[in-house]
């Protein structure tokens, strides 16, 4: 049988029938970047680190972050692509008093996107294989060496948005993205011309000023990393996680680009929403098989429970929710993990009360954790003090009487 043709003419309609097929394998913007190495990108990851301003959660080795050729063998070009999530949660459950509700962010709205990304990277795969036997391909979502973004950027995705997101006017902000490295000598597309304008909302709104420059995010203070630690909060911090559980999306609700956009059409992404804003109370003892049948198959579960446990507490605190009180002295004194007792001892001194007072004092005598009992005696003496201070302001009608 003779070899089939592979010239310019046969790349090139390759690209177009996979573009034109993308939408059917569940794909929503689809582009090709070359495999060429990402220099700048390497300087400003250079810089990044040296600021200080890295998650941890990045691969370490930036040259192959930024070197294609280091992780497959001649790579003649990247497939980007990107899949779509929902922005609106139908019918969401109310927070109100006595049951109050935590937030998980839309990435972890649905199923784990990683293996729905996977999943879509296969069909590709698959279709591509079907047309091209000899194929070699490496793909990625996320875990990946790659800068997800800056392929997503050189392949005409989407431009770089001053909330740091990869962002187009067809689908916004809530795009997952991913990629494949492969042996097809696939044209480049071009980046977008597109850009965000004067529009400094996102950079605005941030509530801790992670976002110190225009695409430039301090990962160290963004709320959506610190939901994903597992030690105490500071103080600053704990504030402003507000109902948090994990992740934040507030840089990207407050951007004009979304505006009336709400991708639907990929089941694996509807979202529960008892799983998604759920009563906070309940999570404090959820045990580990009730965590991993409640949040297994969720983006929010990959640090495990403790993380969302205490943010938990913390929401409870920022709500300043007295039916809880119960609930977190028994955090308080019986939890077996130091950062849930002092997180749980922060929460009480917010919320305040006598019962919370009397928890708070036996805690600062007896808790055998020095950092837990340091914020027993922290919120304990606040709460003293405001109490000795109420007293002064009404000293006629206590005397009075
Ligand atoms: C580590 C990480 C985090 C960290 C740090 C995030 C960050 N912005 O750096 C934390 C835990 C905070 C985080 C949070 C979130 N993440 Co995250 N995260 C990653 C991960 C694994 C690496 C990102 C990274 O290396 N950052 C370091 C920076 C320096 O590099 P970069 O962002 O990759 O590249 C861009 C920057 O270098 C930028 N840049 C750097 N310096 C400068 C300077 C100037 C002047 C300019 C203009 C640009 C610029 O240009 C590059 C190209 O755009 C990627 C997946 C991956 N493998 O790439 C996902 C990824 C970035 N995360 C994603 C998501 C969805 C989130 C959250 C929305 C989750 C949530 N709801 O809470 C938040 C959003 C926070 C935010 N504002 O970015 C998506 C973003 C999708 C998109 N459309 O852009 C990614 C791509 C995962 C995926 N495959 O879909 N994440
Ligand atoms: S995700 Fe939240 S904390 Fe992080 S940059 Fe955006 S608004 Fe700021
Ligand atoms: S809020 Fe404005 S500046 Fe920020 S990403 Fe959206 S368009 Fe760009």
């Amino acid at each position: 049988m003779a070899e089939p043709i592979r010239d310019a003419a046969f790349w090139s309609w390759l690209k177009a029938e996979m573009k034109e097929a993308a939408f059917g394998l569940g794909i929503d913007d689809i582009g090709v970047a070359s495999a060429e190495p990402f220099t700048e990108l390497k300087g400003r990851l250079i810089q990044h680190r040296e600021q200080g301003f890295e998650s941890g959660f990045e691969e370490r080795d930036l040259d192959k972050r930024t070197d294609p050729s280091l992780l497959f063998e001649q790579p003649l070009s990247i497939i980007a692509i990107s899949v779509a999530y929902p922005s609106k949660l139908p019918h969401p459950p109310r927070s109100e008093p006595g049951a109050r509700r935590g937030i998980l962010s839309r990435s972890a709205w649905g199923e784990d996107y990683h293996s729905v990304l996977r999943n879509r990277l296969q069909r590709l795969e698959e279709w591509l294989q079907a047309r091209v036997p000899e194929l070699r391909a490496e793909s990625m979502v996320d875990t990946g060496e790659l800068s997800d973004r800056a392929v997503a950027e050189r392949a005409g995705i989407g431009w770089s948005g001053k909330n740091s997101f990869i962002m187009n006017r067809k689908h916004g902000t809530f795009i997952y993205l991913a990629e494949m490295i492969t042996n097809l000598p696939l044209q480049p597309d071009s980046p977008l011309l597109d850009n965000c304008g004067s529009c400094t909302k996102c950079i605005d709104s941030c509530p801790t000023g992670a976002l110190i420059g225009p695409g430039q995010l301090n990962a160290q203070r963004c709320i959506s990393f610190v939901t994903q630690t597992k030690e105490m909060v500071s103080e600053e911090l704990m504030r402003k996680i507000g109902n948090r559980l994990y992740g934040c999306d507030t840089c990207q609700i407050v951007c004009p680009v979304n505006k009336g956009i709400n991708v639907t059409r990929h089941p694996e992404f509807q979202a529960d929403p008892e799983q998604v804003k759920p009563l906070l109370v309940p999570l404090l003892q959820l045990s580990n098989r009730e965590f991993k049948e409640r949040f297994g198959t969720n983006a929010a579960s990959w640090r495990g429970k403790k993380p969302i446990q205490r943010n938990a507490v913390i929401a409870l605190g920022n709500f300043r929710e007295a039916s809880a009180v119960p609930e977190l002295v028994q955090v308080l004194q019986e939890d077996a993990r130091p950062v849930l007792r002092g997180t749980a001892a922060w929460a009480l001194g917010r919320i305040g009360g006598a019962e919370a007072e009397a928890a708070l004092a036996q805690a600062a005598e007896q808790e055998s954790d020095s950092e837990a009992r340091s914020w027993a005696e922290r919120s304990l003496a606040a709460l003293r003090a405001e109490r000795a201070a109420t007293a002064v302001a009404e000293p006629a009608a206590a005397g009075e009487m």
